[in-house]
């Protein structure tokens, strides 16, 4: 066994292990005020091709060879079908007040996690599929009320003091990326 073979391996047992430690965490207990619900931000981004048009680092090799290009990316978005691997998971998330959201950047590039009045576009426009961008995305990182929403891959934020009632939060990189957090 060569060692890029050997590698390879050690890095996939890590990424299942990252994965099994994430799943564990996605069914804290909700009995008390003070519970963590646990949001997983995933992507399946190509470290070849997106590290050769935003620099390098930018994508982690994370998938285990199951990639999408930066070309493909843009180019589902633009047809209006939006890459379904980049995405948050759960979809809906029902708290308590008083409760944590810990989101976790599983995937291989960054995201933000960003609340906005109404779910539209982010600050990339070749990836919002003809909807505007909302304006809590608006300027980007270089808007530090929208770099403070950043998750960079493998770290988490943690969203804290929601009030009741319905939340919206999206991705402002990848705007299909969607949650909606009911705080009761
Ligand atoms: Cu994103």
């Amino acid at each position: 066994m060569n060692t890029v073979v050997k590698f390879a391996l050690i890095a996939g047992s890590l990424a299942l292990a990252g994965a099994t430690l994430a799943l564990a965490q996605e069914h804290p207990s909700h009995h008390h005020a003070s519970s963590v619900a646990q949001i997983v931000a995933l992507d399946e981004c190509d470290p070849a091709t997106f590290n050769a048009a935003l620099g390098p680092d930018f994508c982690k090799n994370v998938t285990l060879g199951a990639f999408t290009t930066l070309d493909n990316l843009f180019a589902e978005a633009a047809a209006g079908t939006p890459d379904p691997n980049w995405d948050f998971e759960p979809d809906v998330v029902n708290i308590k007040e008083g409760s944590t959201v810990s989101v976790v950047d599983q995937g291989g590039e960054p995201h933000t996690f960003t609340e906005v009045k109404q779910f539209g576009g982010g600050f990339v426009d070749g990836l919002n599929g003809g909807q505007a961008m909302v304006e809590e995305c608006s300027g980007g990182f270089g808007n530090i009320a929208v770099a403070r929403t950043r998750i960079l891959q493998g770290s988490h934020i943690e969203i804290t003091g929601l009030s009741k009632g319905e939340h919206l939060f999206e991705c402002c990189i990848h705007p299909w990326m969607r949650v909606k957090v009911e705080v009761k």
